[in-house]
């Protein structure tokens, strides 16, 4: 037969597959649902190769999981705001909406010849005022509800150009236009709530089994919470400023107290201001640190620095022991009360400062079986476990027994409160989170618009229902620094909705992180222009079964969405608090680098590599300059090392090159592209379309009813058929893809080395042939959906195979992957074990424990031990 001509046979089944409209997804479908995601896309113009490998994996599942009769869901749509479409405005003058629109079609054109099973009739974009609307309400409801709020936020402001930056905008602490060194400034900012539910997101992660253990362990440390103790110093009066009496801190370690050198606070805590105003020296330090900023990467690794503010604070157990306070630069005001204790012995942030500043440290926690007497800490901090030392009444107790003992006596002791003069205990438990509540201005253009309206006399007004949306204007400029919302000339001027008087819009916009938090959901219902959902479809549909994404997304956009949901469903618009009940993160797609003489970065098409046994070269095309092979990193547009999916989809097909997205590495760690394997995917493919086609003309004359019996032959094929069945099925639902082509491949190794030594096969080996083909091309069309509607057009079989139900496995053909041991015991062999190959220690230590023949032997006795020797042998001793 004819090779197999993908730039033909392509296009042909995505017209088809379009005309029928079998990828469109109905809410009423009485069956259960299936809802696949993958991250939706930022339109920046073109697709790249992490789409790719994204959407594959996405797709291999949506039809797989449709031929096994669930109603899928798999919608796409676009991320649309954000700033390189402003960006696009100034350096190209073109509007960011024709921009964004512009790239959305000419990605969407290559999505489409990738053969996705999508169900574009639920297309949409984030900057759609139709998608919106419906942000800007949902905003609204949240602030009804107490979700959100105005506070007062630190941004990156740009002296020069007057205006504030995105934290990408900021490089190495200066504005990316200006050059001007950026200083932090206070202002109003609207923020979500998301610390209300920061308990609730963290217990919650315990039901996300199918999310990945380490996404999990990133969103735990995220949300930071830890048990600790609020301890108010006294200060003493003869140092402090007036007004100030106490200093509150928090701490985690109470135990450590009578190892503590000298307290610190932040340099915008209030007492420090107070002792700024009196002392040039903490002013000098503490406006230094402000114009820094205290970003948490800077604390962790900057110097640590500090001034002695001169006010001095009482030890809590003992009234003649001063601490001096000082402001430290790795004091962030944002966390705890902005004070704290250093204890530099066991904390090295501590010991680091009282090493500069010449504190001193006593340690007071001495590691089991460490002389206290030897103990000493010079460079570096002990945080591990150990008993108390040099600490009073706490000497001999384990760090538990300190901190409960310190919080119990600190608890019971009151002292006045400064101001009222009401009594109150000096400690206090506290749990605390380092989750931040969600602040969500941005001074940016392109963006949803926040639904408020400022008025003079009324103050803070939503906008009412009925104007929403709130569109942004397009006939905006970019000719100045800022954003271009504010600076347009009638935009913000409104009345106000309340009194009718003179009043002016919010100019901020969303964040692009609250576009992306909602949007599975309204997927499940994307036509209805009343609501953000129709809950009753959105119960149904949702959560997401299966998302997929990168692992950058691990932490902020997963938190949201999780918060979102759980906002969404207190304002009613859903009901459930987690949107997605499988998450996977799939690997990047890495290629070489390649260097030319003077160093320049060149591009894969533009060299050419010749392999000489192992030692490979590369040549730029003249043939001649010689080209340096690099490392192989991440695909960038930098390193140019990145491969144009429409290069390769011309060339090879797209089926070619899911295929290979799928084969080589493990889907969760990184995949290395290569132009051999590229090569070894089209060979496959041209192999399958062969092998089916030899299949047809061998068993052409194959009965049409199930044969009774099965000879030999026909019945190892069966088996090989249905063990690969069997393990593709499930193998596709864990993600396990390179597995399932291994599988794959061997079952059409197996169908090969039949139909060599079949050229005229017995009716029952002709039948099992064409059953082999059959689902040999079944599995293989999530995968390469377009060659396996050819090859079921070849093989005569009714309407399409992307309608096909799955094939059933028939469990009598399953071969039992099972091992048999001996069983010894008390060094007698006894009886036989017969478990599942992979069976860890504790079923085969039940499997033995269960037998008559080892309970016989045992004679009552209680089983001292069991030995596993692995693969070989189980010994009980009684
Ligand atoms: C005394 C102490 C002794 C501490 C010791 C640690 C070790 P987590 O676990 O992250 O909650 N801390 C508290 N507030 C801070 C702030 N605003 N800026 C910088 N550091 C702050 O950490 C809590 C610990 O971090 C607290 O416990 C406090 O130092 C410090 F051997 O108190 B600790
Ligand atoms: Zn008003």
């Amino acid at each position: 037969s004819e090779r197999y001509n993908a730039r033909e046979s392509e296009p042909k089944w995505q017209r088809r597959w379009d005309e029928l409209k079998i990828f469109a997804t109905r809410n009423d479908d009485p069956r259960p649902k299936y809802y696949v995601l993958e991250m939706f896309p930022y339109p920046s113009g073109r697709i790249h190769m992490g789409h790719v490998r994204n959407y594959t994996m996405g797709d291999v599942v949506a039809r797989a999981m449709r031929a096994r009769g669930f109603n899928v869901l798999h919608p796409m749509g676009w991320d649309a705001f954000g700033l390189p479409a402003e960006n696009a405005a100034i350096e190209r003058k073109v509007a960011p909406k024709a921009w964004t629109y512009d790239n959305i079609a000419a990605m969407k054109k290559q999505l489409q010849t990738m053969g996705l099973s999508l169900d574009w009739a639920r297309e949409f974009a984030t900057c759609d005022p139709s998608y919106y609307k419906h942000q800007q309400k949902m905003f609204l409801d949240f602030l009804r509800a107490g979700l959100v709020e105005r506070e007062k936020r630190k941004v990156n402001w740009d002296p020069v150009d007057m205006t504030v930056l995105a934290n990408e905008q900021v490089i190495d602490g200066r504005g990316w236009r200006s050059g001007a060194v950026v200083e932090q400034r206070e202002m109003s900012q609207w923020v979500l709530k998301i610390t209300k539910y920061a308990q609730d997101l963290l217990d919650a992660l315990d039901t996300l089994d199918r999310w990945p253990d380490k996404v999990r362990l990133m969103q735990r440390n995220w949300i930071g919470r830890s048990e600790g103790l609020l301890i108010r110093f006294a200060l003493d009066s003869a140092t402090t400023p007036q007004g100030e009496t106490e200093l509150k801190i928090f701490t985690t370690r109470p135990d450590t107290l009578f190892g503590a050198k000298f307290m610190a606070i932040a340099a915008d805590h209030p007492l420090a201001q107070a002792a700024a105003a009196k002392d040039p020296k903490v002013k000098a330090f503490v406006d230094e640190c402000k114009r820094r900023g205290t970003a948490q990467a800077d604390i962790d690794t900057a110097e640590k620095l500090g001034v002695d503010t001169g006010i001095r604070a009482v030890h809590p157990f003992d009234p003649e022991w001063q601490l001096p306070v000082y402001v430290a630069n790795f004091v962030l005001m944002e966390y705890g009360t902005g004070a704290i204790f250093g204890c530099p012995a066991h904390d090295q942030r501590d010991l680091d400062f009282v090493n500069k500043y010449n504190l001193g440290n006593t340690p007071v926690v001495c590691p089991e079986g460490q002389d206290p007497a030897s103990f000493v800490i010079t460079d570096t901090a002990f945080d591990g476990d150990g008993r108390m030392i040099n600490s009073r009444f706490l000497d001999g107790m384990t760090i538990a027994e300190a901190k409960e003992e310190v919080a119990k006596r600190l608890e019971a002791e009151l002292r006045a409160l400064p101001g009222s003069g009401e009594q109150a205990p000096v400690g206090e438990r506290k749990v605390n989170f380092r989750l931040r509540d969600w602040g969500i201005s941005r001074q940016r253009y392109w963006g949803c618009p926040i639904p408020i309206i400022h008025c003079p006399s009324c103050g803070v007004v939503p906008v009412p229902a009925t104007d929403l949306p709130v569109t942004l204007p397009e006939d905006v400029t970019f000719d100045k620094p800022g954003n271009a919302l504010d600076h347009h000339p009638s935009w913000k001027h409104v009345s106000c909705p309340q009194c009718g008087g003179k009043a002016q819009r919010e100019t901020d916009t969303m964040d692009t992180f609250v576009d992306s938090s909602w949007y599975f959901a309204r997927f499940t219902d994307p036509w209805n222009e009343d609501a953000p959902t129709t809950p009753e479809v959105a119960n149904r549909m949702m959560p997401v079964d299966q998302y997929i994404g990168g692992v950058e997304h691990a932490i902020l956009h997963l938190l949201y969405s999780r918060f979102f949901m759980r906002a969404m469903q207190a304002t009613g618009h859903v009901s459930m608090p987690e949107p997605f009940a499988g998450m996977f993160t799939q690997g990047m797609v890495v290629h070489e680098t390649y260097r030319k003489p003077d160093g320049g970065f060149v591009s894969p098409a533009e060299v050419m590599i010749t392999a000489d046994g192992d030692r490979r070269r590369a040549v730029l095309l003249d043939g001649q300059t010689p080209v340096e092979i690099g490392p192989i990193e991440k695909m960038s547009k930098s390193k140019r090392n990145t491969v144009d999916p429409d290069d390769i989809i011309g060339t090879y097909g797209a089926d070619t090159a899911r295929w290979f997205m799928l084969s080589d590495s493990p889907p969760d760690r990184d995949v290395i592209w290569s132009e051999e394997g590229v090569k070894g995917a089209s060979r496959f493919v041209q192999r399958l379309w062969r092998l089916v086609n030899e299949s047809v003309a061998i068993a052409g004359s194959a009965p049409a009813d199930r044969p009774a019996e099965f000879g030999a032959e026909a019945l190892a094929l069966r088996k090989s058929a249905h063990g690969a069945l069997d393990k593709v099925t499930s193998g596709i639902e864990r993600l396990h893809f390179n597995v399932c082509l291994a599988h794959i491949r061997e079952f059409a190794n197996n169908l090969t080395d039949t139909l060599g030594k079949a050229s005229t096969p017995t009716p029952d080996l002709a039948w099992a042939i064409r059953e082999a083909a059959i689902v040999l091309v079944q599995l293989v069309s999530p995968m390469m959906p377009h060659l396996a509607e050819e090859c079921w057009e070849a093989l005569g079989q009714p309407g399409l195979v992307s309608e096909a139900p799955w094939p059933a496995v028939e469990p009598a053909l399953l071969v039992k992957d099972s091992i048999t041991l001996p069983v010894q015991v008390n060094g007698k062999k006894r009886a036989e074990v017969t478990v599942p190959r992979d069976a860890d220690n504790p079923q085969i230590e039940a499997a033995v424990l269960a037998l008559d023949a080892v309970k016989q032997a045992l004679d009552g006795k209680p089983v001292r031990k069991i030995i596993v020797v692995p693969q070989r042998i189980v010994n009980v001793v009684g």
